[in-house]
C-alpha cells in the first residue's frame, strides 16, 4: 500500500499522465485512420467511444432517482459499514497495478471529480435524470500505474444475489472516458444506501446494470475469462445481458 502523500503526487501528476493517454490514444486513432482498408464505419466506432454522454440542465433532475437492484445489501459486512457511515470502508485498487492503493472516503472525496447531469437508461425499461458528484476513475489509476498487460477494470461490490456478488467490468477506453466517475453524491446530497453508497461507478456510455453500487474493490485485469463465470459481470454471467452495454 502507499502512503497517503505519495497518493497525492500520483493524483497531482495526473494530469500529465492523463494527457499522455488521450495522446496516446490520438496516436492510436491517427494509426487506424490511416490504416488501409479500414472502412469509414468501424473508423467511426473508434471514434465515437470516446465522445460525451449528453448532459443534462438542473430543470431536468428527475424528482426521484428510482434504485434499482440491490437497494441494501444484506451482509453484517455492509450494514456495520453503514451504521458507521462508512468511516471504516476503503476502496482497495489492485490487481495488475504498480502501486496498490486503499483509499478511505475522505481520501476519495478529494481526489479529482467531476460533476455531471446525465441520464440513466435500465434494460428494465426505465430511465431517471440525475446530477452525480464523483472522483474521475482515470487519475485514480493512473495514482495506481496499470501495467502494461491491464485491459479491463473488474468493479466488485459489496452486495450478493445468492452465493454470487454483484461485479462488473469495463475496457480503458471507458475506463478512461472523462465522464467515468465514482460518485459518492447524487443530486448535491451524500449518495444514499439505494442508490449505492458509498460509492458507485458512473459509467455514462453505458446501460444500467454497468453502473456498479457499493464499490469496495476495483481491480486491474489482463482477462475477464478466469473470474466468476467468466462473461465479466453478474448479469452476464447469469442472463443474456451483453458485456458490451454501449449507448
Ligand atoms: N452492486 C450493484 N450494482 C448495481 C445493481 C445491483 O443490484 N447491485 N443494479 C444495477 C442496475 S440493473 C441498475 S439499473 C442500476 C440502478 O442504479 P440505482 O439503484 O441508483 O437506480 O444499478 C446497477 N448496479
Ligand atoms: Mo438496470
Amino acid at each position: 500500500m502507499i502512503s497517503r502523500r505519495a497518493l497525492i503526487i500520483g493524483a497531482g501528476g495526473l494530469g500529465v499522465a492523463g494527457c499522455d493517454r488521450l495522446n496516446e490514444s490520438e496516436r492510436f486513432r491517427s494509426v487506424l485512420r490511416s490504416a488501409e482498408g479500414l472502412n469509414m464505419r468501424a473508423q467511426r466506432l473508434v471514434m465515437a467511444r470516446d465522445a460525451l454522454a449528453r448532459e443534462y440542465s438542473a430543470a431536468d433532475i428527475s424528482p426521484v432517482f428510482r434504485p434499482n437492484g440491490t437497494i441494501m445489501p444484506s451482509t453484517p459486512e455492509y450494514q456495520g459499514l453503514a451504521a458507521g457511515r462508512f468511516a471504516d470502508w476503503r476502496l482497495t485498487v489492485d490487481g495488475l497495478v504498480r502501486r496498490p492503493l486503499s483509499l478511505s472516503l475522505g481520501q476519495v472525496q478529494r481526489l479529482p471529480r467531476r460533476t455531471q447531469i446525465t441520464r440513466h437508461d435500465c434494460v428494465e425499461g426505465w430511465s431517471a435524470i440525475g446530477k452525480w458528484t464523483g472522483a474521475v476513475l482515470g487519475p485514480i489509476l493512473d495514482a495506481a500505474g496499470l501495467r502494461d498487460e491491464a485491459r479491463y477494470i473488474v468493479f466488485h461490490c459489496m452486495d450478493r444475489f445468492g452465493p454470487r456478488p454483484y461485479y462488473e467490468s469495463i475496457d480503458l477506453i471507458d475506463a478512461f472516458h472523462p465522464q467515468t466517475i465514482l460518485a459518492y453524491a447524487l443530486n448535491d446530497q451524500v449518495l444514499p444506501v439505494a442508490n449505492g453508497a458509498p460509492l458507485r461507478l458512473r459509467v455514462e456510455r453505458q446501460l444500467g446494470y454497468k453502473h456498479a453500487k457499493y464499490l469496495h474493490r476495483i481491480e486491474a485485469r489482463a482477462t475477464l475469462t478466469d473470474l466468476y463465470g467468466g462473461r465479466g459481470g453478474l448479469w452476464e454471467d447469469t442472463t443474456d445481458y451483453e458485456w458490451y452495454a454501449g449507448i
